[in-house]
């Protein structure tokens, strides 16, 4: 039987993207011109981000997929089976699929920004664990968390591995742990994957690759962002910039005009000078103790760290 998926409706409609063109405009018309990074997951980036992954230089999503292989029977014990399993920015849902045999979850709800592109994930991963309660959620969860009536509130774990916390700012993310915290309910639980400082050199090649599939991650924002506005962003004008800056203790990304030009939109527009960047991500790399210090200072308590002696990398279960 041939079925096709690709139609297949969320279980629960989007929600707060309401205000997504008013935070575009004021990201570009800031004097530092930004796009929020989650802009860069429509279909194609999620895509693209699935391509970065394997890439020989992109090193958190093997390395925390090898924490999880081998420490998988641990982390289960910390876990708890019959959860309800919140996954968090869930994408292909692939790392929690991983562990589905281990932590053999009560329910399992993808969260993704990208809308299209998880229900298809999910779809595909319903054939394979017919016997998981599975709900596809499409919701911007940086701007807030009210997570529907059916998603069962007993035993929640809330699943955010791939080091996207990085994305926030410390006192950001302080905000969105304390946030995830109460979300958690009195008998909730997290299980975070966050990736810690290294060498620049390491970094500085794990985001911006030989291949460029990286730049193209990044320059695809521009196409999303054009849709989403009706602006008129020339592609070929941008390149990609992407570095580690360690007095920040973060990763940059960056689109580069390569020259002067104007750019418009409905009611707008703005001229770039040539060298002129729009900030497109933070990737905070934490050290372990900071980590956990975040964490604790969000009302959680860090009940076991594993890590990757060849490669900083940690995967934290932490207590609500
Ligand atoms: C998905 C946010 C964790 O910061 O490493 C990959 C996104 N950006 N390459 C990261 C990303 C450039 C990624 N996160």
């Amino acid at each position: 039987m041939l079925t096709t998926c690709t139609t297949e409706k969320l279980d629960v409609p989007c929600t707060g993207s309401a205000h997504v063109p008013s935070e575009l405009f004021d990201g570009l018309g800031a004097r530092q011109a930004a796009i929020s990074p989650k802009f860069l997951y429509d279909a194609l980036g999620s895509k693209l981000f699935e391509a970065i992954c394997e890439l020989p230089e992109y090193y958190p999503t093997r390395t925390e997929a090898g924490i999880f292989e081998r420490h998988g029977r641990e982390i289960a014990h910390a876990c708890g089976i019959g959860s309800t399993l919140i996954d968090l920015g869930a994408g292909n849902c692939a790392k929690a699929a991983a562990l589905f045999p281990l932590l053999r979850p009560a329910q399992y709800v993808a969260v993704d920004i990208s809308t299209e592109f998880v229900s298809e994930a999910l779809a595909r991963l319903r054939l394979r664990f017919p016997h998981i309660d599975m709900q596809a959620l499409g919701l911007d969860f940086s701007s807030g968390l009210e997570l529907p009536e059916s998603v069962r509130a007993e035993r929640r774990l809330f699943f955010y591995p791939g080091s996207s916390l990085g994305n926030f700012t410390p006192p950001e993310a302080r905000v969105f742990l304390t946030r995830l915290r109460r979300g958690c309910g009195p008998d909730g639980a997290l299980l975070i994957g966050i990736d810690l400082a290294k060498d620049k050199a390491i970094l500085d090649a794990a985001y911006d690759d030989a291949l460029g599939v990286t730049a193209a991650f990044n320059l695809n924002v521009l196409r999303h962002v054009n849709r989403l506005l009706g602006s008129d962003f020339d592609i070929r004008n941008w390149r990609h910039v992407g570095l580690y800056n360690e007095a920040a203790g973060r990763v940059e990304m960056h689109l580069e005009a390569k020259r002067f030009q104007s750019v418009r939109w409905p009611g707008g527009g703005r001229d770039f000078a040539a060298g002129e960047r729009i900030h497109t991500e933070n990737s905070y790399k934490y050290r372990q103790a900071d980590a956990i210090g975040l964490l604790e200072q969000s009302g959680f308590e860090a009940t076991r760290v594993w890590t990757d002696p060849r490669c900083p990398f940690a995967v934290i279960h932490a207590q609500a």
